[in-house]
């Protein structure tokens, strides 16, 4: 069941544009802007540890893409200017980069996490995922950092893997921390619609084209039953593109999927 609570208008209902045109955040609505000009709500985790691999498949898949999702500390032959590169990519293909660094600490070591260190990823990605655990703070910290950069965060409400201890109270809590934060998280990370507010964005990650496991717990949802049934707006997709035999096609395959099922939701 949906946590929301049933409304008039539902907001998975409406148009990305609409929905741009009722955020005040800056990156919300270069998203949902980019997502209707490309009509493409798909995001690729990028999980290879080779930075010259990671690149080569932004610049390939770069088109299909609205979010590419990196995991920065994967890589390898990791060099400082990585962050830059795949800047001047999601300049040419016009797309959001996402570090999914789950920060999960106090929001003074979390913000130095997210400012320095080997990666200082503040300055390359514009989004990036915390778990609440901690409680707000987590989000004051990296919102010290990331606002006058104009970044967002992805509150971690659900996740994909069997057993999850984010549910029921903890996720509600998530919900009430972003609105109570909207100035900076923009969305969260969960299997379903959980905020009837028009600016936050669901990213669902654990996608396949059909349903399934893998052998560590991570489970798979279909695009019907992640963007139809549970109204995310967002699928995250992993090694089902990034294994394939043919990667570009079958982001594509993801893409129209994906985008086909959100026009029949939109009105
Ligand atoms: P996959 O190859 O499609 O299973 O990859 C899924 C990606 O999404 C991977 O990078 C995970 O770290 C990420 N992920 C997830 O699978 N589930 C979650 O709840 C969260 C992130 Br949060």
């Amino acid at each position: 069941m949906p946590l929301h609570s049933p409304s008039l208008t539902n907001s998975a209902e409406l148009s990305f544009l609409k929905r741009a045109s009722l955020t005040r955040h800056p990156l919300t609505q270069r998203l949902f802007q980019l997502m209707e000009r490309k009509q493409t709500n798909l995001s690729v985790a990028l999980d290879v540890t080779s930075q010259t691999q990671l690149l080569e498949l932004a610049d390939a898949l770069g088109p299909q893409l609205c979010v590419l999702k990196t995991h920065v500390d994967l890589l390898e032959d990791y060099t400082p200017d990585f962050g830059h590169k795949l800047q001047m990519l999601a300049d040419k293909h016009q797309f959001l980069i996402f570090e999914d660094r789950k920060f999960a600490d106090i929001g003074q070591t979390s913000s130095l996490q997210y400012a320095k260190g080997i990666y200082r990823i503040a300055e390359w990605a514009h989004l990036i995922n915390a778990h609440i655990v901690p409680g707000p703070g987590i989000i004051d910290g990296l919102k010290q950092i990331g606002a006058p950069k104009q970044r967002g965060l992805l509150l971690i409400a659900e996740m994909s893997s069997a057993g999850t201890t984010a549910k029921g109270a903890y996720t509600r809590k998530t919900v009430q921390l972003a609105e109570e934060h909207a100035d900076f998280v923009i969305g969260f990370i969960s299997l379903r619609k959980l905020s009837d507010q028009p600016n936050f964005l669901h990213f669902t990650p654990g996608v396949k084209l059909k349903k399934g496991k893998d052998s560590l717990g991570q489970r798979y949802r279909t695009v019907e039953e992640i963007v139809g049934e549970n109204q995310s707006d967002i699928i995250i997709v992993g090694r089902d593109i990034t294994h394939a035999v043919n990667p570009q096609e079958q982001a594509i395959t993801y893409r129209q999927a994906a985008w086909e099922t959100l026009s029949r939701r939109c009105r």
